[in-house]
């Protein structure tokens, strides 16, 4: 036997892994459910031989098939991002054509002209936190739902998020004693944006953010911990307590809310068509199943939810040539899909070619190193170790004066208080990330930042004063005392992208007479509009909270009224 399949097919049949008759779900869920039965789930599978355990990490529950493909080489999915080397059964295998290649286009017409094989209310497409916020509301709103993901795992970018979610009014904040208002945090993201952000927008995600993180917590989520980001004038940014990242929990706590609302989410279902009806109202959508083929499904709504285009290189070099050659913080799922889908059919796009770079992704990596380490007290200097700008600018200009600096890349440092309070620290320590030193010029001397030492103790008077007389940096929560000492390498790197699809405050999709695309709606990292020319940290995942339920609502809504 030369794979997995063939494997399992000599020991018993197909059936050990298939239903009988042969047919594959699309989502692979029975056969994920055999491959437990006999080999016990992750944490029974967890071998304290290894460095790290590859079945319990951000990318959550996901099926057993996403490394582990049973006719195909197996592939660790982590390694889209990072360079885990571990040797898998059956490595030998040679790789099977890749399915989600090319759209073709002779398949989808015969898919449509064969009429849909199946009729629902809504379909979302895109399993991130946009889908998952407009699946759960729309289901919740009566309609008829299934969430299509073109990967095998569900999560996109959103499980990737790590600083937080920004929000104004919530208890949190109260408990805290910090004073914020709905215009401050208007403001905040009109100026972050260059004030070219849709103001109405802004407007409704300032109002609804508080709401956004009850609704999570409504569905079990915890965001107890409170922190500052870049170009946000108070402590807004919520995450879990303790630490952790934001992404990886918000979206298993979504999962799992969309399993006990019984919604219907199928991976490897790749979206490549919205099918409109002779009145350009929507008809539906041609779904390409990894298993299954082309097949149209028909739904008076479709809500896209299909994140940006951070990882496909064709389109950063056509809108964003300057940026071509950056790394990108971005999971591979960001591919600019809902911008083709929606622009074939007429929509218009919004500040389409405005891509953010990140100031401090791992250099050399795909690793973001988090605006909440800054946030929390590290400092960045350049590789002579002296500061260079108020840490906690917005993210253009803190890029921008990274690139300026000698070798184009800078350093963060902090110390062990800063590891103490942040979890995901401990990541990049465990990622072979960070360089340490017992004292700050033990640091110097192994990074060769022959200033630090001296950059320590002017900011740890800075901070002892209250007053940042370098760069006049408002927030200093700690100062660097407390050894070990930490320096990790960052450079920009794209990160996110503010344009794409037009919208209105409802989440309809515009088109280019900016009239609403009767059944389309969008919310999440496709839209355009809302972050205008550069967004402020925390103010993505909001997004997606926030106009993913009213696009889910709107969506169930203009479905069950037709
Ligand atoms: P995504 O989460 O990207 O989901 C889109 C989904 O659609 C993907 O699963 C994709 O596979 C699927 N899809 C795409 N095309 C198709 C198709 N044709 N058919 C079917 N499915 C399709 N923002 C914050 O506010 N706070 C943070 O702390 C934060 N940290 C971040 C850290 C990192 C490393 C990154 C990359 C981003 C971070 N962001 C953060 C930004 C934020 O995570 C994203 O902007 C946001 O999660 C986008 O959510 P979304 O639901 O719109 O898209
Ligand atoms: O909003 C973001 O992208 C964010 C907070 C990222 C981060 O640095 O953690």
């Amino acid at each position: 036997s030369d794979n997995l399949a063939s494997f399992h097919a000599e020991m018993d049949s197909c059936q050990s892994c298939h239903t009988k008759p042969l047919k594959v779900s699309d989502s692979e869920t029975h056969e994920n459910a055999q491959c437990k039965s006999c080999h016990g789930d992750y944490a029974e599978l967890a071998n304290d031989k290894l460095h790290f355990d590859p079945h319990t990490s951000h990318l959550g529950d996901i099926n057993c098939t996403s490394c582990h493909s049973g006719h195909d080489k197996p592939q660790l999915t982590c390694n889209n991002c990072h360079n885990f080397e571990m040797e898998m059964p059956f490595a030998e295998t040679k790789a099977k054509k890749k399915w989600d290649g090319a759209w073709d286009q002779d398949k989808i017409q015969k898919a449509i002209d064969k009429g849909p094989v199946e009729t629902v209310d809504v379909i979302v497409v895109g399993a991130g936190s946009a889908g998952f916020n407009a699946a759960i509301s729309a289901k919740m709103a009566g309609a008829k739902v299934v969430l299509f993901e073109k990967a095998a795992y569900t999560g996109g970018n959103s499980m990737l998020a790590a600083g937080g979610i920004n929000a104004v009014g919530t208890p949190q904040q109260k408990k805290k004693g910090i004073e914020d208002k709905v215009e401050w945090y208007f403001e905040d993201a009109m100026k972050g944006g260059r004030y070219k952000n849709d103001p109405k927008l802004v407007q409704i995600l300032a109002e609804e953010s508080a709401g956004a993180v009850k609704w999570l917590e409504s569905l079990g989520a915890n965001m107890n911990d409170l922190k500052r980001s870049g170009g946000a004038r108070v402590e807004r940014t919520h995450r879990p307590s303790g630490g952790a990242s934001v992404g990886p929990h918000i979206i298993d706590t979504l999962r799992k809310a969309a399993v006990e609302r019984d919604i219907d989410v199928r991976v490897n279902s790749r979206i490549e068509k919205i099918v409109l009806n002779d009145d350009k109202s929507v008809a539906g959508v041609v779904v390409h199943g990894r298993h299954s083929g082309y097949n149209m499904v028909a739904a008076d709504s479709v809500v896209l939810a299909t994140g940006g285009y951070g990882m496909n290189k064709e389109m950063i070099a056509y809108y964003r040539p300057t940026m071509k050659d950056m790394t990108s913080s971005n999971n591979v799922t960001a591919t600019g899909d809902g911008i083709l889908l929606a622009k074939e059919i007429g929509a218009s796009m919004t500040d389409i070619d405005w891509v953010q770079a990140h100031p401090t992704i791992g250099k050399d990596s795909r690793i973001l190193i988090s605006e909440t380490v800054r946030g929390v007290g590290a400092i960045m200097v350049n590789t002579d170790g002296e500061r260079f700008i108020d840490e906690l600018t917005t993210r253009d200009r803190a890029s921008d004066a990274i690139l300026k600096q000698k070798d184009q890349y800078a350093w963060l440092v902090f110390d062990e208080q800063l590891v103490a309070k942040k979890k995901m620290v401990r990541g990049y320590d465990h990622l072979g990330m960070l360089s340490k030193g017992n004292t700050i010029e033990e640091l110097a001397k192994i990074t060769g930042m022959s200033k630090l030492p001296k950059t320590a103790s002017d900011y740890n008077k800075y901070q002892a004063a209250g007053k940042d007389d370098a760069f006049g940096r408002d927030d200093m929560p700690l100062n660097l005392t407390k050894p070990p000492f930490y320096a990790v390498k960052v450079a920009p790197g794209i990160h996110h992208t503010m344009g794409g699809v037009a919208v209105d405050t409802d989440a309809n999709v515009l088109n280019l007479q900016s009239w609403k695309m009767s059944g389309l709606f969008a919310a999440g990292e496709v839209t355009g509009g809302l972050h205008g020319f550069n967004r402020l940290g925390g103010n993505a995942i909001a997004d997606t909270v926030v106009f993913g339920r009213i696009a889910g609502e709107n969506a169930a809504k203009h479905a069950l009224e037709k």
